[in-house]
């Protein structure tokens, strides 16, 4: 929290900035649709380069699937996400993953990177139940397990966190409720109904709700951070409840889901779209007016942000105290706090008035 002041002037200006490094570079990042991706520095292993960070150590990031383009980019070198940082590191970067947002899919990818004596592994939970077991047998093993965007708190050393969670939960139903002038029908369509983070801001969101008495949530639907999926919840929301006024979607793929579908059909005009998107995907629905505003941060940022940790806890530069810091590159120095976990900074509001500033 001491930080949340400089964050908050700080972040927007970050955001620009990697928006026009973005928009400098090539469109696809590394890692969609494949099951792996690896950048490799040519350095010893065990070396002490940088700050007295170890080099050449085997990194793996484990991302809930692959082909989400939000972790294309909180991952990709092209980006300037984690596999830029432990590239710049002198680590052995690999991306890894299945193609389905599910602990069936991303376990075997765990289990592989272990057997390939990883050193360390960058996890977002599918699901922190079903992944636990195998986080754990990492740990055991001297395997630095960092989770980012979404936690297992119960089977890893540090937590890189996007945003605060409370925040992302209230700020999303204080956006909808001054689009829908705090009153009507709402339901949320989320990602995946075991994923940490999609439960955690949903939880904040319900609190909030009891500030407007006249908003009600009728349902919660899961897309599964898949399209076809997501798409179809949305369809059946608005069948099933016609009065619908607003639809908060957590998860980037969700909220363009939800937006395609209202824009094309009879709800536009009727139905507001809030969430958590990427700028590039909902530039469209914010010009068309279906989703007025919306928040992310910059997924590269996290990215990057979450290999700084887990290399700096690997050299044993940091462990999980409260009050240990690091300085991540070019984003400057961290402190992690009181439940072991790393803030990268506040959520930004993208509108008509800085949506085109963006393209990531
Ligand atoms: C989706 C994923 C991810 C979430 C973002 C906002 O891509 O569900 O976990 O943090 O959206």
């Amino acid at each position: 929290m001491r930080r949340s002041m400089k964050r908050a002037l700080w972040a927007p200006a970050v955001l620009l900035v990697a928006s026009a490094t973005l928009a400098a570079c090539s469109s696809s990042g590394s890692g969609s649709g494949g099951s792996s991706a690896s950048a490799s520095a040519s350095s010893g292993s065990g070396a002490s380069a940088s700050g007295g960070l170890k080099t050449g150590l085997k990194v793996f990031i484990i991302p809930k699937n692959l082909g989400n383009p939000y972790f294309t980019t909180a991952d990709s070198v092209k980006s300037g996400g984690a596999m830029a940082a432990l590239s710049t590191l002198g680590e052995t970067a690999t991306e890894t993953s299945g193609t389905a947002a599910t602990p069936a899919s991303q376990i075997p990818a765990l289990q592989a990177a272990i057997t390939k004596g990883a050193n360390a592994l960058i996890v977002s939970a599918t699901d922190p139940s079903a992944l636990c077991p195998t986080l754990k047998a990492a740990m055991a093993k001297g395997i630095t397990v960092v989770t980012y965007d979404s936690d297992a708190p119960a089977c890893r050393s540090l937590f890189v966190n996007q945003a605060s969670t409370a925040q992302i939960g209230t700020s999303e139903v204080d956006l909808l409720a001054k689009e829908i002038h705090d009153s009507g029908q709402i339901a949320i369509v989320s990602a995946a109904a075991s994923a940490t983070n999609q439960n955690q801001w949903i939880g904040y969101m319900k609190q909030q709700l009891k500030k407007y008495p006249k908003m009600k949530l009728v349902s919660t639907v899961y897309g599964n951070d898949d399209p076809t999926t997501a798409t179809q919840v949305t369809q059946g929301l608005l069948q099933h409840y016609p009065n619908l006024k607003g639809i908060i979607s957590p998860t980037t793929v969700g909220i363009l889901a939800a937006a395609q579908v209202v824009s094309s059909s009879k709800y536009k005009g009727k139905v507001i779209v809030t969430g958590l998107g990427t700028p590039d995907s909902m530039k469209k629905y914010v010009a068309n007016g279906v989703a007025p505003a919306f928040e992310l941060w910059n997924p590269a940022d996290l990215g990057y942000l979450a290999a700084y940790a887990a290399v700096n806890y690997a050299s044993k530069k940091i462990t999980n105290a409260a009050g240990q810091s690091f300085t991540a590159g070019k984003l400057g120095k961290f402190t992690v706090g009181s439940d072991d976990s790393i803030l990268l900074g506040p959520p930004f509001v993208f509108n008509k008035a800085n949506i085109n500033n963006f393209n990531f």
